[in-house]
């Protein structure tokens, strides 16, 4: 399983998607060339025309892609597939021109359609960067690099091209390029000396007029950072000088195993653990096992043959090592990393493991490790339990109730023993009947590896089932799962909660990232084309002075929130008038209840000032990191003026305890770290480092599971920002959305993959979407 999702992610990975929007079955395909952009081509950040000819087509789709996050262009963002259509001319000529895009490699693909619909089958592309020349001053020439990427790690010895552009309003006549050594100051000689007299090289071409890209080629003797420093001149004295900085990696990475045992039980996975180190950065650590017994190496499909290798799993920065991103990839300067192998049985085996850095470098030790796999020992590995229903956030009417799941033990499971706890008593279920405070379990019926049960709740409430599994040896697992029963009565309630009401993730100057998806022209119409209202909670301040924090968001102005009102049937709720800690520790300053009340009920005035008459339905207290909401202060004053209050939960509500102090429980719609065990994700992720508590990236089905109606309650799910593609590097937020759900990420718990809500919200069923003003008259709470 893992192997093939490393698989998958390496074809992702490639410079180049075809995605084929439909194929055709004419029996004369139409055809496309692409003539310019030409291939490997650079750019400035103008706009690009593409244009080329096409036989037996009637348009053409210009498709194009950046290539480092995937995402294909849009008109207003970025996203899935998608190409402007253009008619094919007489002659067979076509051309868009691309309004053009930030910097970055790009690729444009074009596809040739028939008069009946047929595609071209060959789906031709060219590749092409696009580089951002400063604003000119004056008549002074201007210049930029586009290669070496800045900060590039490339390996002593080896060529480098940098490459560039360079423009003049009358010429340019003379690019040249000095290289100069960080370490020592001092400056290259084409003799092969360095010392501090400055000299520098012709590029090529070095001159011309309009824009036109220079090369100069350069390879570093010694490891090192260095610079290019480069001078462009025009004929009347201008001059502009630009650098880029890039580093050579003369050392090979170092690679060390920590697990000591050399002898393994059979039966179950043989567990490796070391750590990875280089100066400038690990990119990842192989492994190849061998089978002494045979001479064999194993293979990606399992079998044994020739020798290969596999990725093992880079568990991020250790001892203070550093994380940072080079040539597009994630670097540790060290590293620690896992390896887990089940061997198909008893043996003499090896492993080799190496590391590899940034540069491409192997550690030529290749560290070698014999061990032996001996017979299973039924008490060497505990068995491993699994609950399959309910899933996280599931929620139940009347009736009985199915559990499933799996057990599983190296030599064999002797019992799976269940027990269901009431979370608003604490109290255990008894299988003669009633609650009582002893943990008494009832048996599954197994089934190969699976058990299942019914169970049929004797009211509503909220529960918690728990799966125990034990071996032979007395060896024990356990899993526990939260779900809860409504009363059966009424709808069943889902209150789409956009807190802050955020426009999209943004760049340190507030423009939306590529990537981030738009709250207008995109989640908004979606939400509206499904028929689903968003309930959007505002801070007073933010909507009054249009605020935008460039870290995080962009929040939706009073205009902007009227709009989604009158456009989208969205109504709005009160995340307080200025944001402050209403509930902050004790020994801390505490607020004066005349600020309680301004920041509070007296934030309503601002509410109905813009025509926002249902915000009194739900408060949302500010961020109260390690100090929740007290109920003294929901009492008075909030519950004097809101219907309800937000607490973190799991989002599930049931209409006979939505009662004093009218908490109600909200769930995040959380990114964070990953799914898989088997990647980097899932152990650290950029921004929030390594992982330390239960968060974890929500499945789609338990998102599908919170957006689905259950009748008796009421469930609210607060969502944020969400993302396409990837984003690796730079300053704020990064992800990675492309792939299995269970390799996404992002590096903030406020944002999630747009692909994966897309999913949750077509396999969700029966949900009454309602604001909480609507669900406060229903449940007869009404306006306090
Ligand atoms: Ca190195
Ligand atoms: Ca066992």
């Amino acid at each position: 399983m893992r192997i093939r999702r490393l698989a998958v992610a390496a074809l992702l990975g490639g410079s180049v998607i075809v995605v084929p929007p439909f194929v055709g079955s004419a029996v004369a395909a139409p055809a496309a060339q692409i003539s310019t952009p030409g291939e490997g081509t650079l750019h400035s950040r103008a706009p690009i025309t593409v244009s080329g000819t096409a036989t037996g087509a009637v348009s053409v789709r210009v498709g194009i892609q950046d290539r480092a996050g995937k995402l294909w262009w849009r008109a207003g963002a970025w996203g899935d597939y998608s190409a402007p259509v253009v008619p094919v001319g007489p002659g067979g000529a076509w051309s868009y021109t691309w309004p053009g895009g930030e910097p970055g490699d790009y690729l444009v693909q074009a596809v040739a359609t028939a008069a009946d619909g047929s595609t071209d089958p060959a789906l031709p592309f060219r590749r092409f960067t696009v580089t951002e020349l400063p604003a000119a001053v004056s008549a002074q020439p201007d210049a930029a690099i586009a290669e070496p990427a800045k900060d590039a790690i490339v390996p002593r010895g080896r060529e480098v091209v940098l490459r560039g552009l360079a423009a003049d309003d009358v010429a340019v006549t003379d690019v040249r390029v000095a290289v100069r050594n960080v370490g020592t100051q001092q400056w290259w000689h084409p003799n092969g000396t360095w010392d501090t007299n400055y000299e520098a090289l012709q590029a090529t071409p070095f001159t011309g007029t309009g824009t036109f890209v220079w090369t100069f080629r350069w390879t570093p003797p010694e490891d090192g950072q260095y610079t290019f420093a480069v001078k462009v001149r025009d004929g009347s004295g201008g001059t502009r000088d630009i650098s880029r900085t890039f580093f050579a990696d003369a050392n090979a990475p170092a690679t060390t195993v920590t697990t000591t045992r050399r002898a393994f039980p059979g039966g179950g996975p043989v567990k490796w653990e070391g750590v990875a180190d280089d100066a400038r950065g690990v990119a990842s650590v192989v492994v190849a096992l061998l089978d002494r017994g045979t001479g064999k190496w194993l293979r990606s499909d399992g079998t044994w043959g020739a020798y290969q290798r596999r990725a093992v799993t880079l568990t991020g920065p250790r001892d203070g090592g550093k994380a940072s991103v080079a040539n597009g990839q994630q670097l540790f300067t060290r590293t620690g990393w896992s390896f887990a192998w089940t061997p198909p049985g008893p043996g003499n085996y090896q492993a080799e493991f190496t590391a590899i850095d940034a540069a491409g470098q192997e550690d030529s030790a290749y560290p070698r490790v014999p061990f032996t796999v001996g017979g299973p020992d039924s008490a060497a590995f505990a068995p491993e339990v699994a609950i399959t229903a309910p899933i996280l956030g599931k929620g139940y009417g009347t009736g009985p109730i199915t559990f499933s799941g799996t057990a599983a033990d190296d030599t064999s499971v002797r019992e799976v023993r269940l027990y269901v706890i009431s979370r608003d008593t604490g109290q255990y279920w008894q299988p003669t009947g009633g609650w009582g405070p002893a943990a008494v379990s009832f048996r599954p019926a197994l089934q190969g590896s699976g058990w299942s049960a019914t169970w049929t709740p004797p009211s509503y409430g909220n529960f918690t089932l728990r799966a125990e599994a034990a071996d032979d040896r007395g060896l024990t697992a356990s899993v526990a799962v939260p779900f809860s029963r409504g009363s059966g009565a009424g709808p069943g309630y889902v209150t789409l909660l956009a807190s802050r009401s955020q426009l999209g993730a943004v760049d340190q100057n507030c423009q939306l990232r590529r990537g981030s998806v738009p709250l207008f022209g995109d989640l908004a119409d979606d939400l509206r084309t499904r028929g689903i209202p968003v309930t959007g909670s505002v801070v007073v301040r933010y909507a009054d002075e249009n605020f935008c924090d460039p870290a995080l968001a962009d929040y939706a102005t009073w205009p902007e929130t009227e709009r989604l009102r009158e456009e989208y049937g969205w109504s709005f709720i009160s995340h307080s008038a200025n944001y402050i800690n209403l509930t902050p520790p004790a020994g801390q300053p505490q607020p004066t209840p005349q600020t309680l009340r301004a920041e509070t009920c007296g934030s309503l005035d601002a509410f109905a000032a813009h025509g926002h008459q249902r915000a009194w339905g739900l408060f949302l207290y500010p961020g109260y990191a390690g100090s929740p909401p007290t109920t003294a202060v929901q009492l008075d004053p909030v519950a004097t003026c809101f219907a309800y209050a937000r607490q973190y939960g799991y989002g599930v509500n049931l209409r006979e305890q939505a009662i004093s102090p009218y908490f109600v429980s909200v769930q995040g719609l959380a990114g964070n770290w990953c799914n898989d065990p088997a990647l980097t994700c899932y152990h650290w992720v950029p921004v929030l480092g390594t992982r330390t508590d239960g968060t974890r990236y929500a499945p789609p089905e338990q998102v599908a599971a919170m957006l689905s109606g259950v009748p008796g309650q009421w469930r609210i799910l607060q969502i944020y920002k969400f993302l396409r593609g990837k984003r690796l590097g730079g300053t704020g937020t990064q992800w990675d959305c492309t792939g299995d759900w269970r390799t996404h990420w992002t590096s903030d718990g406020e944002s999630y993959c747009a692909n994966d809500f897309t999913s949750a919200l077509n396999q969700a069923r029966g949900a009454t979407y309602a604001d909480p003003a609507t669900v406060a008259t229903a449940w007869g709470r009404g306006s306090p």
